[in-house]
């Protein structure tokens, strides 16, 4: 058979204002353009299961009007999250309309596989790799079921390589690799693997390595990105893993919590092993705000002292740090956006991320905000893209949250912020130097 494998890609912004901010300032375009050249992990690790006997071509669609005509193929597999899945759904009524069966999954389809079987013939539930096989043989023998469901939880030590070979390798800057899903920790808004996979499980560093690997093969010095909620969460797999990649010889990126800066131990293996950012989630500076948000052990509430020491603790180690903020949290009020400010002003984070609070459908949040009637427009899945906002805050009104985003946005992003907080970052590293310099001669 022809499969066409699509994954929906791209950056999508609704709010014009931050929209047109986007387009002139370079801290948000330059984000912006590195994260939207990333391929689709999933699509490449099913092509990877895929017998030989069937071709596959990969396409990615930002705009759906580019895909005309439609590919020739005997069967089309979408991916696709929340935001565009509006827009895979009028792809796959094309695709349906000339006789082609399509098959959806991820995180989307996963938590809404109704509303999925409504455009598309197959949805598929969950993690692929278990299901995908039997998917396509029972495509190919014209009797493919309309949902499918894993029982057995996947073992991350049976994942393939992805098949990054069916890239076009100019036009990718950064190449994304999985080595763990899920996160023991439960926020309520993550709509992240966690919903894929409610037990936390690592993937063999050995084979992280591999799939490194490969893409050099490809690629000659690749900048790669790791697709964890938390890659640092159990420190005892973090420093093989750490060990792993740093044989590669790469630069890398990877998103964990706080806890790293207990780890100076941990914290300069990363950054002799060639990581050269981390993203955490900060989430807010405010302990109000912040309580109640982590469902288990109210953790992220008992980090919020260490958050300006964490900054430069890590930063001090050459790792840059992407400090991530989501506005709009119940126990924030429009003091947030000064409060941010004065965060970043003080502490010198070379990255700043700020998004709003999003319901995404299957988080305990939008249930929560649902019944308690707060979100906007209900199915409005197109706003689901971290920087509209769809709901009630408790604290401040809608038009509050969407003005402070963009004024936040238009200081953090200004040349100025961006240029002093890297000089920030310069010194951090300096300081840090010096003191492993200082330590070696005293001892
Ligand atoms: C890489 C990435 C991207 C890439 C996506 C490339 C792509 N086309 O996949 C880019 C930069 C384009 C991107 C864009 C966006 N992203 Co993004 N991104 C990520 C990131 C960092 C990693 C995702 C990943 O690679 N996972 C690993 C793969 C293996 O998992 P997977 O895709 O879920 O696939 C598995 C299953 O879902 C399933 N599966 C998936 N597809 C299919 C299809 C079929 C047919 C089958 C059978 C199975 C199947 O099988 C796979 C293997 O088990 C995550 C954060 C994170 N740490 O995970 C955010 C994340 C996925 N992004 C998110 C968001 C919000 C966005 C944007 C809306 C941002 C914006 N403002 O534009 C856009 C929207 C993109 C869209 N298409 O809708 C949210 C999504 C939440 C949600 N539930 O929708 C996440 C979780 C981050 C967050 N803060 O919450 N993103």
């Amino acid at each position: 058979m022809r499969i066409a494998l699509v994954a929906m890609s791209g950056v999508r912004a609704h709010n014009p204002e931050l929209t047109a901010l986007g387009l002139s300032l370079p801290g948000f375009v330059e984000r912006g353009t590195t994260i939207a050249s990333l391929p689709s992990l999933g699509l490449l690790t099913l092509a990877a299961l895929t017998d030989d006997r069937h071709d596959i071509d990969y396409y990615e669609v930002d705009d759906i009007a580019e895909m005309n005509p439609l590919p020739d193929c005997d069967f089309v597999a979408f991916s696709t999250y929340t935001a565009q899945v509006k827009e895979c759904y009028t792809l796959s009524d094309r695709f349906r309309a000339v006789g082609v069966t399509t098959v959806i999954g991820g995180l989307h389809a996963t938590v809404l596989p109704a509303e999925a079987l409504e455009h598309c013939d197959v949805v598929v539930v969950g993690e692929g790799e278990p299901l995908w096989r039997r998917v396509v043989a029972d495509i190919e023998s014209g009797a493919a079921a309309e949902i499918y469901r894993s029982d057995d939880p996947f073992d991350l030590a049976d994942a393939p390589i992805p098949r990054y070979d069916l890239l076009e390798p100019d036009r990718y800057n950064r190449l994304t690799v999985q080595t763990q899903r899920g996160c023991p920790w439960r926020c309520e808004f993550c709509a992240s693997s966690i919903l894929l996979s409610s037990r936390y499980k690592t993937k063999p560093v050995e084979k992280v390595a591999a799939e490194i690997e490969a893409m050099k093969q490809i690629w000659a010095d690749p900048f790669v990105e790791l697709s964890d909620d938390n890659s640092f969460v159990n420190k005892h797999h973090a420093r093989d893993l750490v060990a792993a990649i740093g044989a590669q010889d790469v630069k890398w990126f990877t998103e964990t919590d706080v806890s790293i800066a207990e780890d100076p131990g941990l914290l300069a293996m990363m950054s002799d092993a060639g990581c050269r950012e981390i993203l955490v989630g900060f989430e807010s500076p405010n302990p109000v705000a912040l309580d109640g948000i982590e469902m288990k052990k109210n953790w992220k509430l008992h980090q919020v002292d260490r958050y300006r020491g964490a900054v430069s603790t890590i930063q001090e180690h050459g790792v840059a740090l992407n400090a991530c903020f989501v506005l709009g949290l119940d126990g924030d009020g429009p003091g947030v956006f000064d409060a941010v400010t004065r965060f970043v002003d003080e502490t010198d984070p070379f990255d700043v991320q700020i998004t709003v609070l999003t319901p995404f459908p299957g988080t305990p949040l939008y249930g929560r905000l649902l019944a308690e009637g707060r979100i906007v427009k209900p199915g409005a899945w197109e706003l689901c893209t971290l920087f509209d906002v769809n709901y009630r805050p408790a604290n401040m009104t809608v038009q509050q949250l969407e003005s402070g985003l963009v004024d936040l946005g238009r200081y953090i992003y200004s040349q100025e912020s961006t240029d002093r907080r890297r000089a920030g970052f310069k010194r951090q590293v300096a300081v840090g130097t010096a003191r492993r310099l200082h330590g070696r001669v005293a001892s």
